[in-house]
């Protein structure tokens, strides 16, 4: 019996515990001492960090190329080597080549850059639409599908614990989190309310300033569940430290859930709810 009661109870408490404690992994978040990016978890994500890949072998090429020059010419062209330099001004085929050459470089990146970018850019067909907007110094976020909004707070030290994070988790965990479904385009209208904002998630490849009296536009199709982090990349004041982003996804029948939730605590439209928009569709 006593262990029936104690099996109930930590059943109670299971269920008693707050809906945003951490029951997926954390994905995209900082390492202290770690080098490179975050994990990529969209296809915007995969492509910027191949294209960082392929700059870096660009840059090492040159960078190599060039040492190896100034070594052929520090060890054959010294004053003891070579004691009479020569005196011409101009080399017409060399001056083609280091003019013809950077600019194939330049062609070839661009040509692997600009779909990178135009792919960000070019906003497709939403499933979910959020609007964000950034105030000093926290973030607002709106559901307009479902006509309910939010704000996000940064959570204090002491606090962290009580929401399910990390103690390394501080300026990078909210009180509210962003709930998206995975496999799901997310399209996210972005204003900044008083000051340039800056929203991101290193690990979706997206980042977008916050602008007053513009909404700008990102998306990005989360392909794996878990906790992702990012902070204000616009400096904003004061406390632009102090205003980070979690986005949390989760598989689509938990973001129902979470939706169902959401829509009755912020009184949105409960008729968009997943429950009621099924029974109407029936
Ligand atoms: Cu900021």
């Amino acid at each position: 019996m006593r262990l029936f009661t104690s099996l109930s109870a930590a059943a109670a408490t299971a269920i008693a515990a707050p809906a945003f404690a951490q029951d997926v992994e954390t994905v995209g978040k900082p390492v202290s001492g770690a080098l490179g990016f975050q994990p990529a978890a969209t296809e915007l994500a995969r492509d910027l960090q191949s294209l960082d890949h392929l700059l870096v072998f660009i840059i090492t090429a040159i960078c190599l190329f060039v040492i190896a020059l100034i070594g052929v010419v520090i060890v054959r062209y010294n004053r003891k080597a070579n004691p009479n330099p020569s005196s011409f001004t101009h080399n017409s085929p060399l001056e083609i080549a280091w003019t013809i050459v950077p600019i194939l470089i330049l062609v070839v990146i661009g040509a692997f850059s600009l779909p990178v970018l135009f792919k960000q850019q070019e906003i497709p067909e939403g499933d979910i639409h959020i609007k964000v907007t950034g105030y000093q110094w926290y973030w607002g976020y709106e559901y307009t599908d479902h006509e309910f909004a939010f704000d996000s707070f940064l959570l204090a030290r002491d606090e962290l614990a009580d929401h399910g994070y990390a103690e390394d988790e501080y300026l990078l965990a909210t009180d509210t989190q962003v709930v998206v479904p995975v496999n799901k385009v997310v399209v996210m209208d972005v204003t900044g309310a008083d000051v340039i904002h800056s929203w991101t998630i290193p690990a979706f490849g997206v980042k977008q300033d916050a602008v007053p009296g513009r909404i700008a536009q990102l998306w990005f199709k989360a392909e794996r569940e878990g906790i992702y982090f990012g902070q204000c990349s616009e400096l904003c004041g004061k406390d632009h430290a102090f205003m980070p982003i979690t986005v949390k996804v989760v598989s689509e029948d938990a973001y129902k859930e979470w939706l169902t939730g959401a829509i009755e605590e912020y009184a949105g439209d409960m008729s968009t709810a997943p429950g009621v928009a099924l029974a109407s569709a029936d």
